[in-house]
């Protein structure tokens, strides 16, 4: 058998190590305003009430550090990027949802979404990052904030994030409702819609 290097032992299956770190998404890349720009958490939080954080009240949130390797279904991974956010059970924190909610979805900057299970969003890695390999994110890879959930398929890592919708019933986001699986494990090759079990999607 061939040797494996550390690195591919990491892998999913069907995935290969990316030579360089390529930039994708889908149109064009936003410009970010930081007078105007808001993060809003809204939908069934436990106060009834949406809430607004300015620029800078996000990026006071408390910070943490994580590296991790990022799968793009598409079958190329990124191994071992370096991310610095705020986690988001620090924000689950700051803004508690209602009781019933166990589905949130991603915003982004022109409406671009991707929806999580309670489950996966409030997993300790995924993470609301605002730097890559100890610098602030380039515009490409979503700055100002991008969400980074690792453990899933890359496109439920979001990029240009303005919100978090907390949702008591599981609705598909932009690439869920496109063909790709609701839950996206790599681990699990949950590629496509058509693969799903009852129970892995809405109706
Ligand atoms: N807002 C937004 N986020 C997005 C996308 C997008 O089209 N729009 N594409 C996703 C996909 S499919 C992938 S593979 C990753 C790519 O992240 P990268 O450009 O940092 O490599 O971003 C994800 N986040
Ligand atoms: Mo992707």
């Amino acid at each position: 058998m061939p040797e494996m290097s550390e690195e591919e032992s990491r892998l999913p299956p069907g995935q290969h190590i990316s030579r360089g770190r390529p930039v994708i998404h889908y149109g064009r890349v936003p410009s970010f305003r930081p007078q105007t720009w808001r993060f809003q958490v809204f939908g069934a939080t436990a106060s009834g009430q949406v809430h607004e954080f300015a620029w800078e009240q996000f990026s006071g949130l408390p910070t943490t550090t994580l590296i991790a390797d990022f799968h793009c279904v598409t079958k190329f991974s990124i191994m071992g990027n370096e991310w610095a956010g705020v986690p988001a059970s620090a924000l689950l924190e700051q803004v508690p949802p209602a009781p019933g909610v166990r589905h949130v979805m991603i915003w982004a900057e022109y409406g671009f979404s991707a929806n999580l299970r309670m489950s996966d969003f409030a997993r300790e890695t995924t993470l609301f990052a605002t730097e890559l390999d100890e610098k602030p994110l380039s515009p490409e890879r979503g700055y100002p904030v991008r969400i980074v959930v690792p453990h899933l398929y890359a496109w439920k890592s979001v990029k240009w994030v303005r919100g978090i919708e907390y949702m008591t019933e599981d609705r598909r986001g932009f690439w869920e409702e496109r063909g790709y699986h609701n839950i996206a494990d790599p681990w699990e090759e949950q590629r496509y819609s058509y693969q799903e079990e009852p129970g892995d999607g809405p109706p």
